[in-house]
């Protein structure tokens, strides 16, 4: 297993509409553990394959306590969404940053686990948003895009100071 190196904004490659995955060999399942040991070691509570640099529609998450409740979703596809609020979010790939974002409480999501195989699962609270977070990330979205032009320009000139002084 390896920890591997997370895309920090303005990357571009943060930007591209990831491809569905259509082979479930043993090269997905060894990238879906580096994925999970790049996650928890970061740590986060998700992790979208977008953010590594690979252009699949693939997302690992974890929202438990106890960091004992893996899920891996291929090819997800969320409906259903209900109570719209706004809640606190951060991202690995955008640094330092936090805001709220309109997020959805309840979603129903469709997907394939590391198998192939289709499930599907009713997710609220914390897990909901971080499926919203995740497949904007496949989708080639940053939660900083849901925010204001003045925040965002401010975000932008935070993140230039810090590379400068990196
Ligand atoms: O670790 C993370 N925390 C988080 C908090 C609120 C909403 C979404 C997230 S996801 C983020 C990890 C990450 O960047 N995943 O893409
Ligand atoms: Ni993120």
């Amino acid at each position: 297993m390896s920890i591997l190196t997370i895309l920090h904004h303005p990357d571009p490659r943060l930007r591209q509409n990831a491809r569905p995955v259509t082979t479930f060999d043993s090269d997905l399942q060894r990238l879906i553990e580096d994925m999970f040991e790049t996650m928890y070691d970061a740590p986060g509570v998700g992790l979208a394959a977008t953010q590594i640099g690979v252009d699949l529609r693939l997302a690992v998450m974890d929202c438990s306590d106890e960091r004992t409740s893996p899920i891996v979703m291929v090819n997800p596809e969320l409906s259903n969404f209900r109570e719209l609020e706004k809640l606190d979010e951060g991202c690995l790939s955008v640094p330092d940053v936090q805001d709220q974002v309109p997020r959805y409480n309840r979603v129903h999501l469709k997907a394939l686990d590391r198998q192939g195989k289709p499930f599907e699962l009713e997710a609220s609270g914390l897990l909901a948003q971080c499926m919203q977070h995740e497949l904007d990330h496949l989708d080639g979205k940053l939660f900083i895009d849901h925010l204001s032009w003045l925040k965002r320009d401010r975000i932008r000139k935070k993140l230039s100071r810090k590379r400068r002084s990196d």
